[in-house]
């Protein structure tokens, strides 16, 4: 997170940590006690290949990373099958813990909007995580940040990525994105490692963090995946994945 505070979790109690290999990767959501709404591209290695379920945990429950709350084991994650890894459209995933979380003032579930259900261009949206602080350095905070931001036209959003100049660019952003940011002056965002959290209005999750050309800069916002272009998939999803065979 770029220009946040420091916060708690019982502010955020749905917000959990993603470990891979016993270190915080990503952020997520709790949908239930046992489904957790995170971004596909978090279960991806260096490589382009699928990390097993098994070098995975979910800790929930605390303000600091990689310590305190308690852990769940991943018994499996649903990718988006429109997820592309090169457009990063569709970066929305779900993982099934392998045992329920217990819920309290640490714990809790996240909202989401409903099917088609737009964002106000006024909202206060936030961004909360334990990411990179500096764009330029992937140190991660060892305590829980959160920064407000806001909704940024997307026609705007979408004009400035595209003029995004070689090697980096052109980027391309689909109807399944919201950028969110503040645009002209910078300096409030998500970063590495902030991916898969929410970005909230309230406690909605509107978006889940998914990329963005460096952090904080005035005419890159913050990407992220437009949870209310998946509302129906995660229903479905967790209905799906809901029981003890998962
Ligand atoms: C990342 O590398 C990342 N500024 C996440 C969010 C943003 C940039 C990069 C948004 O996971």
């Amino acid at each position: 997170i770029i220009g946040g505070s420091n916060t708690v979790i019982e502010n955020y109690p749905f917000l959990v940590q993603l470990e891979r290999d016993g270190t915080q990767s990503c952020g997520g959501a709790l949908l239930t006690r046992r489904h957790v709404l995170t971004a596909a591209h978090c279960f991806f290695d260096n490589n382009g290949n699928r990390v097993a379920a098994s070098r995975l945990r979910v800790r929930v429950g605390t303000t600091r990373r990689g310590r305190d709350g308690s852990t769940r084991r991943v018994s499996t994650y649903v990718i988006h099958s429109g997820y592309n890894n090169r457009t990063m459209d569709s970066d929305i995933a779900i993982i099934v813990m392998a045992s329920s979380v217990t819920l309290g003032s640490r714990v809790g579930r996240v909202r989401i909007p409903l099917q088609g259900q737009t964002v106000p261009s006024t909202a206060p949206l936030v961004y909360v995580g334990w990411g990179s602080i500096v764009e330029t350095n992937s140190v991660p905070s060892s305590v829980l940040q959160m920064v407000q931001v806001q909704k940024v036209n997307f026609t705007v959003c979408a004009e400035n990525y595209r003029n995004v100049p070689a090697p980096n660019g052109p980027i391309y952003l689909t109807s399944n994105m919201i950028c969110a940011g503040r645009l002209g002056v910078g300096g409030a965002d998500a970063c590495q490692g902030d991916s898969g959290g929410p970005l909230l209005q309230g406690n909605t999750a509107v978006g889940v963090v998914s990329f963005g050309l460096g952090c904080g800069r005035a005419q890159y916002p913050g990407i992220n995946v437009r949870v209310s272009a998946f509302s129906n998939w995660i229903n479905a999803t967790v209905t799906q994945f809901n029981g003890s065979s998962a």
